[in-house]
Formats: C-alpha cells, sequence, structure tokens
C-alpha cells in the first residue's frame, strides 16, 4: 500500500530535472545534446552496449545521475538526510573538500543496491558549511546568527516527513505533496536575506559562503547526466556556443573508463535582488551550472590508491589553470602518465584493481553436474562471464575542480586543512557507509550467486 522509495527518487528526480529545465533553460540544451550523443555511441559501439545490457538500466541511461546542494548548519544535513531517506538515499562516503581551499564536507545521498541504482540512479552530492574554518571572528559570528534563524523545511513538508516516518512508508495520495514541498526546498531564489554589502563581505571570504549563506535555502546547483563520450559532449558543447570549463576533470580517456570523468558549463551570472532601506537593490550572483559525466569501472581500496598516486604525480607537474590556457599541456601529461594504468578487462581483475559483476553466461541445461569447479574455471570454460561495475560516487579532486570552475579561483590559502569525519557524522547523526565495503559485497554476491549454481 506504500508508495516504493524507488518509485518516489524517480518522481523526485524528474520534478527536479524539469524545474531546474525552467531554472536554466541552457541546461535542458545540455540533456538534449547528450541524450543525442549516447544514442550515436549505443548504435555504433555493441561492446559498450552489451556490458551495459549485463549492468544497468540502458533506458535511464541519459537521465540524471546527480545534483548537488550546500548547506550551511547541522540541523539542516540532519533534515536533508530524513528526506533523502524517504526517497531510499542514504549517505556514501566522506569528502573532505578543505584540502583544495574549499570550506565545506560532504557526503552523496544515494541508492545502496545494484536493483536500486538501476530503478533510478539520482543522487545528491550534500556539503555541509564548515564555519570553525573562517578566521574572522565577527564574521563568523553574524554567519552563525543569519544561519540560526533559517528554516529550510516549510512546516507542512515537516509534519508530513514526520508522519510518514512514524507510519513508516508514504501513502499515494501523499505522493504529490511530498514531492511538490521537497522541490520546493531546492528552489532558486531571486531575494537574497542579506544586505549587497554583507554579500560582498561573505563573497570576498569564500565565494561558497556567500552562495550558502545568502539565500532562504539550498538551491540544487548542478544537475548532471550520464553520457557514454564525454569527450565528444565537450566538443559539442563548444559547437553549440555553450561555455564548457577547460578541462575534462579525472582520468584520461581510456579503452576501459575507470572511476569518473566530469565536465561543466561555466555558471551563469544571474540577477538578484538586495534587501536595502528603500526595498531593493540589484546585484547579481554566479552559482547555477550543467555538468555532465561518464562513469567507468569502480576500483579497489589497491586501484584507488594507485589512481591517487598517478593523479599525484600529473599535479606536481601541471595543474589545469581555470581560463584553459594550458588545457591541452594539462591533457597530455595526464595521458602520458596514466599509461602506467593498466587498460584491460583482463589485467585491471588479475591485479585486483578494479571491481566485477560476474554473471552466468549459459542456460540451466548446460549446467555441468559433477565436480565442483572454481571460479576461474568458469570463467575459462565460458561458463561465466565478469563486467564492470560502475563507480556510483565521487572524486574530492574533481569536486574541487567542479567547485572552483562556478566559484572562481581566489580560494584563500589559509583554508587549507584536514578533513573531520566523525564531526561530519556528529552533524549528520549518523555514519556514512564506506564504499569500498559496498563495491566489494556487490562483487562477492555476484561470485556467491555464480558458485552456487554451478556447484550444487
Ligand atoms: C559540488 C561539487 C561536487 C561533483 O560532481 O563532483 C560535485 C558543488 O559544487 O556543490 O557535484
Ligand atoms: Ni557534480
Amino acid at each position: 500500500m506504500f508508495v516504493s522509495s524507488d518509485q518516489l527518487r524517480c518522481d523526485f528526480s524528474e520534478a527536479m530535472s524539469l524545474m531546474y529545465q525552467q531554472e536554466v533553460p541552457l541546461y535542458g540544451s545540455l540533456l538534449q545534446l547528450v541524450a543525442g550523443i549516447n544514442n550515436d555511441v549505443l548504435t555504433t559501439r555493441s561492446d559498450i552496449k552489451n556490458q551495459r545490457l549485463h549492468t544497468s538500466n540502458l533506458e535511464r541511461l541519459s537521465t540524471e545521475r546527480h545534483g548537488a546542494i550546500r548547506l550551511g548548519k547541522a540541523s539542516e544535513l540532519v533534515l536533508i538526510r530524513r528526506l533523502f531517506a524517504v526517497m531510499g538515499m542514504y549517505p556514501v562516503g566522506y569528502y573532505d573538500l578543505s584540502v583544495a581551499g574549499i570550506p565545506v564536507h560532504s557526503t552523496a545521498f544515494r541508492p545502496l543496491s545494484a536493483s536500486a541504482l538501476s530503478a533510478n540512479p539520482f543522487r545528491v552530492f550534500t556539503s555541509l558549511l564548515r564555519l570553525e574554518l573562517i578566521e574572522d571572528q565577527k564574521l563568523r559570528q553574524e554567519i552563525d546568527a543569519i544561519l540560526a534563524t533559517r528554516t529550510i523545511f516549510s512546516p507542512q513538508l515537516l509534519s508530513l516527513l514526520e508522519t510518514i516516518e512514524s507510519a513508516k512508508g508514504v501513502l499515494p495520495e501523499q505522493k504529490e505533496q511530498l514531492i511538490t514541498q521537497a522541490i520546493d526546498v531546492f528552489r532558486w531564489h531571486h531575494q537574497a536575506n542579506v544586505d549587497l554589502l554583507l554579500y560582498e563581505q561573505l563573497h570576498n571570504t569564500h565565494r561558497l559562503i556567500a552562495d550558502v549563506v545568502s539565500f532562504k535555502g539550498p538551491h540544487i546547483n548542478h544537475l548532471t547526466p550520464s553520457t557514454l563520450d564525454i569527450d565528444s559532449v565537450q566538443q559539442a558543447m563548444l559547437n553549440n556556443g555553450i561555455a564548457p570549463k577547460a578541462v575534462v576533470e579525472g582520468p584520461p580517456k581510456r579503452r576501459c573508463p575507470i572511476l569518473l570523468r566530469q565536465t561543466s558549463f561555466k555558471a551563469l551570472q544571474e540577477t538578484v535582488q538586495f534587501p536595502c532601506a528603500s526595498g531593493w537593490q540589484q546585484g547579481s550572483h554566479t552559482a547555477r551550472f550543467g555538468e555532465i559525466e561518464q562513469r567507468g569501472i569502480a576500483l579497489t581500496s589497491k586501484g584507488q590508491q594507485y589512481y591517487d598516486q598517478l593523479l599525484a604525480q600529473v599535479r606536481e607537474y601541471i595543474t589545469p589553470n581555470a581560463d584553459g590556457s594550458n588545457a591541452q599541456q594539462y591533457m597530455s601529461v595526464l595521458e602520458r602518465v596514466f599509461l602506467a594504468f593498466p587498460d584491460t578487462y583482463t589485467e585491471l581483475r588479475a591485479k585486483e584493481l578494479a571491481y566485477f559483476h560476474y554473471s552466468i553466461c549459459v542456460d540451466v541445461n548446460h549446467k555441468v553436474v559433477g565436480k565442483a569447479m572454481s571460479l576461474e574455471q568458469l570463467i575459462d570454460s565460458q561458463l561465466v562471464r565478469f563486467d564492470p561495475i560502475i563507480y556510483e560516487d565521487f572524486l574530492p579532486v574533481s569536486a574541487a575542480g567542479i567547485f572552483q570552475s562556478n566559484l572562481g579561483n581566489n580560494t584563500p590559502a589559509a583554508l587549507l586543512n584536514s578533513g573531520n569525519q566523525t564531526a561530519f557524522e556528529v552533524a549528520l547523526q549518523a555514519g556514512v557507509a564506506d564504499v569500498f565495503t559496498l563495491y566489494s559485497a556487490q562483487q562477492q554476491d555476484s561470485i556467491d550467486h555464480c558458485l552456487a549454481f554451478f556447484n550444487t
């Protein structure tokens, strides 16, 4: 009798997408480019199509994978956690952005199981402002006072959420109200809740602080569809007069894509009204953009360490300039350094650098009864195949690049600090799931399933 969390997540992400396309029409154009290029890839690359058929839902290929929001205080994070839980999205991973000079730390609220991800993959990268990283005591107190009075959920949404939590489910007749009220939380506000002077002060301290503190709620700052060929979309953006950021974040183009590659179009400058003595005063704010991502195989902790090591090697040598002036050099160094990273699925698997989903590729009648076979024997006999498990999380260095591309380059070095997962979990009033534990359980389940089929 309850509406499933998968269904709620579908409806929620669809409503978010419609709202965002209305608010940021350029994003609608990006969605169309992505859908077109994904279709081209599926018709010309049967290998990619086959892999996807084994591991994910093709119909949802071009729908949004993620969005991002930024919160001001712990109580907001708790509310968001409770709301997203209703839609089957739970906190996974801890991301420390302070290492990149950004005063936030983050998690991703996302579906956990393969079946939930395939029903609808939508997730929200959620950042929490770290006031303790703001050095100016007086400003910190001022921010604290502003945020203290802010309520991001309407009384109706809060009471609906409480009703849903105590009933442990959403009734069909509650669905529409839930989605409408939830979407409202992430809507853009044309009117700021601070005056222009304070806005500028916040902005000069860090643009991100201005974005979080100056508005009534945590507006969605981007949505991100998924593409099978990010380099083509990057080129298509240029051809269609959409200005992309200078470089694609993450690993280079490879035969076997790993982790996550991302790029975005630059944030738009939008008119905002600031309260003043005579009423309203016009100013502007730059925060919202559109992003695309291409996901590849999830790396084991060994693989991730190797990735981090190679990326650090690249960045020691060259870091991409925001104006794109060294984009080509950066990409070529990146490609060169990453030649060291194995680029066949067979080798990635043999070296335990990445996670795989194992599946049975014969029907029941072909089952060899008799002696037990190991996983390797089953693979050699072509009774079991392996396909990449797609990475469903984020990359701190890439996230920093995405933040920076829409915040500008005025990052005060004094913010350099270290992460504090414990403080984040205290604020969240919950733990965040460990990504490696999730992928390795997914891989193990698929192995157990194959072994049980052939060996019992
Ligand atoms: C979030 C940036 C991180 C990504 O795709 O890595 C992110 C933000 O700008 O609020 O969305
Ligand atoms: Ni993003």
